[in-house]
């Protein structure tokens, strides 16, 4: 059988990086790892290509007997309209992912066959099924399978020199128990980690094709400590024996903070840079969410020790739990300030199907709509402390102010400077550096405007005074400042529409 396989075109967002992939010559950032996993649970029997939309047209013409899609929350038009197209033409659409375990109710009759949960099992039985002859409409995946038998990924299939960075996963599942998270819904509590023999092989099949960074794509890399410090130690003599080749970024929970051994071996596995969900400085509305791994100690001292270790901590935060009242959105202000995260992906509590605080907000009559899956632009909860309006009013200006030019850029030269040293960390160095530094310095300094070419010169200039070793981090940030700042002007354009429509719906006073 032939097999097209989709990821669909990624909706703007905080994260996708738009408006700097041409500095960089990229299209997109990263890509997703689900498509080359499938692709590696399939049978060498079988053709199988990959389209990813971020990077490629989709090809509705394919003469492929089976087309699969893949996507999130925020893809859930795109996926219907793909599957639609395709259906037309008369393929046997095939859907699963994220949005696909999430929500199965809203793709049932839209695609042909369902895949609920994670794939490696389903997956290599859904073609044998089809082989044979038969098939079911929806295939189940309802304990978790072992990360074992997850196949190395397919990388040889994607377009690779259009990514920025490739993606490898070493851990699925997370131990905690937050009241908002849907990754325990759909991954569950137990860490399963693949061997290190496993990791080891994808990050040499990714150091082959020319790649030198990588994002660990776990639910949280340490939920099994004693298998990432075995991961982590492997992985430096890996780096060690080839001077540092690769960078890596993953996402964690706070605890790590905690663990001085664990911190060392990220450094010396070359960890230049995590996602910590940090979610609130206020201790009242950590405890709701039930986020105890993230008050045994205070929080600005602890993200300080991650960073005293050489490595970027990126934030996710949230505004708007029960506890929340208007004053919050100063606290948060100041909180990342003060803690030095340049990069914060600060939204607005969104209820995610099937979890806690879902069940919980609908019990109590405080769901306005199901979450559009993007905590920037909408949030489909009534809050406690505050209203609707005063929610997306503080939110705004909160957003406003941590992408001003002034504030991020204390943000970023107070973590330039007092961020540890890195082993081995490159400098701009090599033809490709700068190729790239040629281009950053077109786009944020001779062709920007007055301020955003302040903000270059500025950090550029303090750095190399200051910190030159780090001056590809100084660009780095500048670079995606040009991204965060734009973003958040249009989304706080959106959030303008819909604070209107509250101001509207308000009976007059
Ligand atoms: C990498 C990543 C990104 C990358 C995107 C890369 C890309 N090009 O898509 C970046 C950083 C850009 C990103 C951005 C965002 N992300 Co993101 N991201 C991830 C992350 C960490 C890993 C995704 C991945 O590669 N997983 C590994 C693969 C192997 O797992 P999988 O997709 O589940 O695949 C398995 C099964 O689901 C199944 N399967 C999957 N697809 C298919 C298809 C078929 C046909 C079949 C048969 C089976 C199948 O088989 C696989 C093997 O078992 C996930 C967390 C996670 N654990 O997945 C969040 C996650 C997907 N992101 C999420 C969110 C919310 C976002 C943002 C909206 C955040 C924001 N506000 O900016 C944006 C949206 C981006 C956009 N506009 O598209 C949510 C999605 C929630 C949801 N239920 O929809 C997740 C789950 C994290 C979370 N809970 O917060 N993200
Ligand atoms: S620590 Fe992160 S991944 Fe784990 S349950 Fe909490 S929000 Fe989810």
């Amino acid at each position: 059988m032939k097999i097209y396989l989709i990821a669909p075109k990624n909706p703007e967002s905080f994260w996708t990086f738009d408006r700097v992939l041409p500095s960089l010559r990229k299209r997109c950032v990263f890509p997703n790892l689900s498509l080359p996993t499938v692709a590696g649970l399939t049978p060498a029997a079988h053709e199988v290509i990959l389209c990813d939309e971020n990077v490629e047209a989709v090809d509705l013409d394919t003469d492929a007997d089976i087309v699969g899609l893949t996507g999130y929350v925020v893809h859930k038009r795109r996926i219907l309209e793909l599957a639609d197209a395709f259906r037309r033409r008369g393929k046997l659409v095939v859907a699963g992912g994220p949005f696909a375990t999430l929500c199965p109710e809203e793709l049932r009759g839209r695609v042909d066959v369902l895949f609920v949960g994670e794939a490696e099992y389903t997956w290599p039985r859904f073609l044998r099924d089809r082989e044979a002859g038969h098939g079911e409409a929806e295939y189940r995946q309802d304990d978790t399978p072992s990360m074992l038998d997850s196949p190395p990924p397919r990388f040889d299939l994607l377009k690779v020199d259009r990514y920025r960075s490739m993606t490898i996963q070493f851990a699925r599942g997370c131990p905690f128990n937050c009241e908002f998270c849907d990754i325990i819904v759909m991954y569950g509590r137990r860490p399963r980690t693949k061997s290190v023999a496993q990791v080891l092989a994808e990050v040499e099949a990714i150091h082959r094709l020319g790649m030198r960074n990588i994002f660990v794509v776990d639910d949280n890399f340490i939920g099994n400590k004693k298998e990432a410090k075995e991961l982590l130690r492997a992985l430096s003599e890996w780096q060690q024996a080839r001077g540092y080749p690769i960078e890596f970024m993953t996402e964690m929970s706070l605890n790590v903070a905690q663990d001085d051994e664990l911190l060392a071996l990220m450094k010396r596995a070359h960890f230049t840079t995590i996602f910590v969900g940090i979610e609130s400085p206020r201790k009242a509305s950590l405890a709701e969410a039930n986020k105890a791994q993230n008050m045994r100690e205070d929080l600005v001292a602890a993200v300080h020790r991650i960073q005293a270790a050489g490595i970027e901590v990126m934030a996710g935060m949230i505004v708007g739990f029960d506890s929340d009242d208007p004053s919050i959105f100063e606290e948060q202000f100041r909180f990342i300030q003060q803690a030095r995260i340049p990069i914060s992906m600060t939204g607005m509590l969104n209820a995610m199907p099937r979890t806690p605080l879902h069940a919980r907000l609908k019990t109590a009559g405080r769901l306005v709509a199901e979450s559009v899956g993007d905590q920037f632009v909408f949030t489909n909860i009534i809050p406690a402390g505050m209203s609707r309006r005063e929610l997306y009013e503080g939110y705004r200006t909160l957003l406003r102010r941590l992408y001003g030019y002034r504030n991020y850029r204390r943000r970023s030269m107070a973590l330039i400077l007092n961020r540890g040293g890195l082993r081995g960390s490159r400098r701009l160095a090599g033809r490709d550096d700068l190729a790239v530094f040629r281009r950053i310095l077109w786009t944020c300094l001779l062709r920007a405007s007055p301020r955003r070419a302040w903000l270059t010169l500025a950090m550029c200039l303090e750095t190399a005074c200051r910190r030159p070793r780090a001056l590809r981090q100084a660009l780095t940030l500048a670079l995606m400042h040009k991204h965060l700042y734009e973003y958040v002007r249009d989304t706080s354009r959106r959030l303008d529409v819909l604070i209107r429509e509250l101001e509207e719906s308000e009976p007059a006073t």
